[in-house]
């Protein structure tokens, strides 16, 4: 198959070898040039959007913001750059992190590597030339003995395939593609559908335009005030002195954040009036690290996690007015912070709107969407001007289950994962050689902040293909035994904490057949890099390398 492809290459325009190839040209992809270029490699990065900055330049619903603080949530590698950025708040909303995305990719000349518009649909290995051979949408065929997948773990959109939507005769959006001009709710009847992360942030902006706004809960998600405001000045200026001991720091901590202490006991050690004091602060503080941060065991103890579960459902009675609204939106099907534990302005406030009503679409399921708006499993019709899905995302293993991935004529990288997604660290897939998964599942990923995560796994894979270099290695894959430890130690350590209690998305509880694996890491950023540099420094143990 390479060699036809290879063939189609050399006749069409959009051919090219390249050392390596990245796919996708978010904050991973963006680094990933970067990092392969200072070890003097070309390299070609193909992005499906039509500019730059993956997560950050899909995601525009109203509200969409980081929900890591901004002046952790930005790269490493260059002091001039982390210097002189300045980000205007406290968490940095999605079209200052896409402004900051895009100066990035001016400041290291990185746009000429990215070519826009372009989705991979296939990549294929030749294990007799160490080659991988991969496709476009557009028509490009390009080769290269390096494949790094840059693909994101938010980046699937999932609109649930309600019978009708196609019937509907208003505008319906999901938030995860929404449109780059914005959307004007004034004066509309909106429907919204989700109250993830997503759902969280946009709903209480789109209830101040809408003249009424039906939110269709399924699943309650506990959410902490974000207390977001303009970056105070002193606070950037004594960070920014510290930076560079800050992000060394970060690399020690479970989440890759700095400047928050550990804690040091158990909530069951605290009094009732201690874990209340406690909770009251860390809720003033805002965010969600140091609320988890409160004592040691919340993510491992039911009956510590109870303690704080507890505290925020009070905190909703107390918010919420009408007490059966409140009784809904107040978890209790799982542990506070085992499900994505959301940031929020004013998002239990809204529900206290004359024109917001909460539909509990658990105990009535959205049966179908209907021409003027849905209908639910009770009978009950509702119509809409607009129908907005913060739906989700098929995470983690979406996007690379999306493209054809193959080594001759073995099987597909979605045929191996179809009982879950297996890695090594998270960085390859045994049996497809030379091809690294950039926060792929198995490494901590979307535990830790997000950029830390990158530019690890970026800095880890840029010494392994310095070192194949030295070494005169042209294939290196990690041997099936490595793998399978890897996987049994990731779900030993998940079934070791509180985080298996939930149907969230880091199992695919979300998507409908995909089986429960638990996909993130969560041992630890600090401790899971460790295990990576020892592996490199045991001479990649666990992989096998060969010439
Ligand atoms: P999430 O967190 O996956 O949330 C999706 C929401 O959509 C969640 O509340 C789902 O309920 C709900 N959902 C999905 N399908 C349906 C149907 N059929 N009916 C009703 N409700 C439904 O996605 P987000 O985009 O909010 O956040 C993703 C991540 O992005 C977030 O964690 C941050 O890391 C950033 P469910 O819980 O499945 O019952």
């Amino acid at each position: 198959m390479s060699e036809v492809m290879e063939r189609e290459a050399s006749a069409g325009t959009h051919s090219g070898k390249f050392d390596a190839i990245v796919v996708g040209g978010g904050l991973g992809g963006l680094y990933a040039l970067h990092r392969l270029r200072r070890l003097g490699l070309k390299a070609k990065a193909f992005e499906a959007g039509s500019g730059v900055g993956g997560t950050w330049f899909w995601n525009r619903y109203p509200g969409a913001r980081c929900d890591v603080e901004s002046l952790e949530y930005s790269y490493a590698f260059d002091n001039d750059l982390q210097q002189e950025w300045h980000w205007p708040e406290r968490y940095g909303n999605q079209s200052e992190i896409l402004q900051y995305i895009n100066h990035v990719a001016d400041r290291f000349d990185l746009r000429k590597d990215v070519q826009l518009n372009t989705r991979v649909t296939a990549a294929d290995f030749d294990r007799g030339r160490n080659i991988w051979t991969v496709k476009t949408d557009k028509g490009d065929v390009v080769t290269a003995p390096f494949c790094i997948m840059a693909t994101g773990n938010l980046s699937t959109p999932r609109v649930p395939d309600f019978k009708g939507i196609e019937r509907f005769k208003g505008k319906w959006y999901h938030t995860g593609l929404w449109p780059h001009e914005g959307v004007d709710f004034t004066g509309l009847r909106v429907g919204a559908i989700g109250t993830g992360s997503s759902g969280v942030q946009m709903i209480p902006i789109v209830a101040r335009q809408a003249k009424h706004l039906h939110v269709f809960q399924r699943t309650a998600n506990f959410s902490l005030p974000a207390r977001n405001g303009p970056m105070d000045l002193e606070i950037e200026a004594r960070h920014k002195a510290e930076y560079t001991d800050r992000r060394a720091a970060a690399y020690d901590t479970p989440f890759g954040i700095a400047g928050f202490p550990p804690p040091t006991k158990s909530a069951l050690d605290a009094t009732p009036e201690e874990r209340e004091a406690q909770y009251e602060a860390k809720w003033a503080e805002g965010g969600s690290i140091s609320f988890l941060y409160s004592y040691t065991d919340i993510l491992v103890n039911k009956a510590s996690n109870d303690t704080a579960s507890e505290f925020v459902r009070n905190k909703i009675r107390g918010i919420v007015k009408d007490p059966v609204t409140a009784e809904l939106l107040a978890p209790k099907d799982h542990p506070i912070g085992t499900k994505r534990l959301c940031l929020d302005t004013n998002y239990y406030e809204t529900y206290n709107r004359d024109n917001v009503t909460l539909v509990n679409a658990r105990a009535t399921p959205i049966e179908e969407i209907t021409e003027n708006g849905l209908r639910t499993a009770d009978g009950t019709e509702y119509e809409f001007d607009a129908i907005v899905f913060a739906t989700g995302f098929d995470a983690m293993t979406g996007a690379l289950k999306e493209i054809d991935i193959r080594v001759g004529n073995g099987p597909a990288l979605a045929e191996k994962w179809e009982g879950g997604p297996t890695t090594y660290l998270g960085l390859m897939v045994a049996g497809f050689p030379n091809m690294f998964t950039i926060t792929g599942p198995g490494s901590p990923s979307v535990k830790t902040q997000m950029i830390v995560a990158i530019e690890q796994h970026m800095d880890w894979i840029a010494d392994c293909l310095g070192t194949m270099r030295q070494r005169g290695m042209a294939r290196i894959e990690p041997t099936p035994d490595a793998e399978r430890d890897w996987v049994q130690h990731v779900n030993d350590v998940a079934d070791s904490t509180l985080y298996p209690l939930a149907n969230s998305w880091y199992v695919g509880a979300n998507i409908p057949g995909k089986p429960r694996v638990f996909m993130p890491y969560v041992g630890g950023f600090a401790g899971y890099k460790k295990k990576c540099d020892a592996v490199a420094a045991n001479g990649y143990e666990g992989f096998s390398m060969s010439k």
